[in-house]
């Protein structure tokens, strides 16, 4: 019998299935990766694993109720994280009835498949702030927790919501170790390109060598509660090797609005002021908006003994070095 444990994670060659494949490799684990078959390739993130005799990946849609069951009579797992998610919430108002198949209907296929085979692996939920929406129930002070009213306002978050509280109802009806993780907005050198963090430091890398001049983007008021995903995906694991099976928030507690992202980013690029260079598209608003998270992880802290160690101005940084670093690289070739 073997010693490692066994994870699946859905959606492994995103950003955060990436940084918890290699979290969990580092940790003894044999991580089963499963990623959506797309005609272009794209597994840079996990291209660095793939010699590596612990992991191994499986083509899998969150729409394929046939293939979940499959995977989890071969490989039995342990551990269950559920990261797969057509996760732009713009895009959620252009293409709601397939995100919501895949999230909330993807996401139900798996409790079922934990349920009927392996009932005794422990499942992940990426469930997300944005359920927050815009309800306001929240100390000004300390932000969202997990008793906050959840007031989803995108198809995107009415998707998470439904599998978040999927998830509760098969701990709760079937006694399944089922756990989600609500994690505010976080970020890294190997987020999604259309994310406005990511969007903002690769645009000024490019400004600064010369390539570029302008960046367009939508709203800058809106205020995140942004971290580093590094620090996210511990979190996620900590939460499977609790006894019993909870809720919690994931977030730093402090809350910055785009423009600010923007003035860390210009001011360290050695730009100076971000406002010669940003123009505004009102195609990029989004037809209804979260204004403003900001997240109270205190029980993470707690329990989890949890806690950030990226604040947003030093990811903001991070973010740029690299950016800029990959160019440099890409132009001295
Ligand atoms: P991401 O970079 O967009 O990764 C999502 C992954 O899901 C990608 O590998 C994607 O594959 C895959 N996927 C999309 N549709 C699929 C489908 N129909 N079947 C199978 N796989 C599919 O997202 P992330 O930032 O790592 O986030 C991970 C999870 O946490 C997501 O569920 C997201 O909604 C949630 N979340 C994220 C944040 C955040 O701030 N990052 C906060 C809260 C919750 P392709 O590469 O082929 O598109
Ligand atoms: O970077 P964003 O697209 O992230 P958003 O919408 O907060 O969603 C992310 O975080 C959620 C957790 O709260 C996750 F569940 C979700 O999967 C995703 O990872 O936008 C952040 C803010 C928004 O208010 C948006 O309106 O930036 C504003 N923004 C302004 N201009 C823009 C742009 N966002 C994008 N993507 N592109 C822009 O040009």
């Amino acid at each position: 019998m073997s010693m490692h444990k066994t994870a699946i994670i859905t959606g492994v060659n995103g950003q955060d299935g990436s940084y918890l494949a290699d979290l969990l490799i580092s940790k003894g684990y044999r991580v089963v990766g499963l990623k959506r078959r797309t005609s272009s390739i794209n597994t840079t993130r996990v291209d660095h694993l793939y010699d590596n005799p612990n992991f191994k990946m499986h083509h899998y849609d969150l729409t394929d109720g046939a293939a979940v069951m499959h995977i989890l009579e071969k490989y039995k797992p342990d551990e269950f994280y559920n990261l797969a998610a057509q996760s732009h919430v713009a895009v959620s108002f252009e293409i709601p009835e397939y995100t919501s198949d895949g999230i909330a209907g993807g996401t139900l296929k798996i409790l079922e498949g934990i349920r009927t085979v392996t009932p005794y692996t422990r499942y992940y939920q990426a469930s997300s702030s944005e359920m927050f929406g815009d309800s306001k129930d929240y100390d000004p002070e300390r932000g969202y927790n997990e008793g906050s009213r959840m007031m989803p306002v995108s198809p995107y978050a009415v998707a998470k919501l439904h599998a978040h509280h999927m998830t509760r109802v098969y701990r709760e009806a079937y006694g399944l170790h089922a756990t989600s993780g609500i994690l505010f907005n976080h970020e890294s050198p190997r987020r999604g390109e259309t994310f406005v963090t990511r969007k903002i430091t690769m645009a000024a890398a490019r400004i600064r060598a010369g390539l570029q001049e302008k960046l367009t983007l939508g709203n800058l008021d809106a205020h995140r509660d942004w971290g580093f995903a590094g620090d996210y995906v511990e979190a996620m694991w900590l939460m499977l090797q609790q006894p019993v099976a909870d809720d919690y928030v994931v977030a730093t507690g402090k809350t910055h609005s785009v423009r600010e992202f923007l003035e860390v980013v210009f001011s360290h690029a050695g730009l100076g002021d971000y406002t010669q260079y940003v123009d505004f598209d009102a195609r990029l608003l989004r037809p209804n908006e979260v204004p403003y998270l900001l997240g109270d992880s205190y029980k993470a802290r707690r329990v989890l003994e949890w806690e950030p160690k990226v604040d947003m101005p030093a990811l903001a940084r991070m973010m740029f070095d690299s950016d800029y670093e990959s160019l440099y690289e890409k132009l001295r070739k």
